[in-house]
């Protein structure tokens, strides 16, 4: 089917036609043409997301739910369009599920604030994994010495997948919550997360799903997933900075106390007793992030009109190309070799600083991640202080990835 977007006409997946909607690929970096495959940190916004912040800043900015005038209708409609957008993206059954966040990182400590301040309380157990980024790990610590709950982490194996039966013995009576990464941002292990709910449900436990690097890469569908919680973030789903989402269900977002206190997020004040407004307002306290939530519904429209599926069958296609190109090179070696993975190949270069082979690609056009990709337990595991990571996005081709195989080169030549 030929889909219209920023007024390019796509009959089949062809990323060169996709990058002409990304203005800020078209430039040199040191005189090359810039290679851009840093996505796991934050992917590009495509012209029609940057053409949604300036209407609504142009045209009709305003605060929302709390003006009768024409401006804050408007902003007011368009901000909870954006909602259920996000709801349908998600499959998730109400759009009052859907609580409006700066990201993945809020999100996640919204529930371990929120939920683990009514519910948790000493000698419980929560249950994360090896392989977690930072924001999956710290507030879950902070609310164990709150508590006094105990913090257990599901191991991985050297290929970095989880170990399901190590799983299976953590989880008893005493496992109130299970917060795992969908997929990992620094191995590209894609978890099995229906199993690892499943699981979690036959002991009475919560599972909250981290799926800061899974939403943009494939179909996500929360209740065939069968968690509690969804987390992600708009700036790598092709969307702004500064928005996020957590989807919850109903009956735990009803009975969670508020995140924050302030405007929006009350029915009534009075100095004797606050009566707090309906799910999902009573999380979203102050005025909260209206241009880039719209615009967040707008990079949701721009991947659904791709159609999340291409994406998924074309990166991984491209995934399996960085692995013919990349790994031939005698002195990479591959981080991460889940059977389930994708679209983010991390490797160590002989016993070069990833600083180094960062700074030397950068010199080549070639952007890059480097350093401990806010998981240091997954460093450890593997023995190394940092590591190189390239990732994936819709945009990038197999000349992006022999301009990476080049750089890599490069940096062997400079350190022969
Ligand atoms: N969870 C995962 C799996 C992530 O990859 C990240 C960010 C986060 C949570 C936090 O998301 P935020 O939007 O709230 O910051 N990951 C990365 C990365 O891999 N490189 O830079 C940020």
């Amino acid at each position: 089917m030929t889909e219209e977007i920023n007024g390019a006409a796509y009959s089949h997946f062809d990323p060169e036609l996709f990058r002409k909607d990304f203005p800020v690929l078209h430039q040199n970096i040191h005189g090359k043409p810039l290679v851009y495959l840093d996505n796991a940190a934050t992917t590009q916004k495509p012209q029609v997301v940057i053409d949604t912040i300036a209407e609504y800043y142009k045209g009709y900015n305003s605060n929302i739910h709390r003006g009768v005038h024409q401006l804050s209708q408007k902003a007011t409609d368009e901000y909870e369009k954006a909602r259920v957008k996000i709801q349908k993206f998600l499959n998730a059954p109400k759009s009052r599920e859907i609580v409006l966040l700066r990201g993945t990182t809020e999100a996640i400590n919204l529930v371990a604030s929120s939920y683990g301040r009514k519910f948790i309380k000493s000698g419980d157990e929560i249950i994360i994994s090896e392989m977690e980024h930072h924001s999956n790990i710290v507030p879950w610590q902070m609310l164990c010495e709150q508590t006094g709950a105990v913090l257990k982490v599901i191991p991985m194996n050297d290929l970095g997948e989880l170990m399901m039966d190590e799983y299976k013995k953590l989880l008893t009576e005493k496992t109130k919550i299970v917060s795992v990464v969908h997929a990992s941002n620094t191995l590209g292990t894609e978890n099995p997360v229906e199993e690892i709910t499943r699981l979690a449900h036959t002991v009475g436990a919560k599972v909250l799903i981290d799926g800061a690097q899974a939403v943009q890469h494939f179909k996500v569908d929360v209740q065939a997933i069968g968690c509690d919680f969804y987390a992600f973030s708009g700036h790598k789903l092709y969307g702004p900075t500064g928005i996020g989402v957590l989807w919850g269900r109903e009956e735990l977002l009803e009975v969670m106390p508020p995140y924050q206190g302030g405007g929006d997020m009350i029915l009534s004040v009075t100095f004797d007793k606050t009566v707090y407004n309906e799910i999902p307002y009573k999380f979203e306290a102050g005025t909260p992030n209206i241009a880039d939530t719209i615009a967040l519904g707008t990079a949701i429209d721009y991947i659904e009109s791709i159609g999340i599926d291409q994406i998924s069958t074309y990166e991984s296609e491209l995934y399996l190309y960085a692995e013919e190109t990349i790994l031939p090179i005698d002195e990479v070696t591959l981080i991460g070799c889940a059977e389930k993975k994708g679209s983010v190949f991390s490797f160590k270069l002989k016993d070069v600083h990833p600083h180094d082979v960062g700074t030397i690609m950068d010199m080549e056009g070639v952007a890059i991640r480097t350093g401990h990709m806010c998981t240091q337990p997954v460093m450890k595991h593997f023995g190394v202080p940092a590591l190189s990571r390239i990732s994936i996005g819709l945009y990038n081709t197999k000349a992006d990835i022999d301009r990476a195989a080049e750089g890599i080169k490069k940096v062997l030549e400079v350190f022969a």
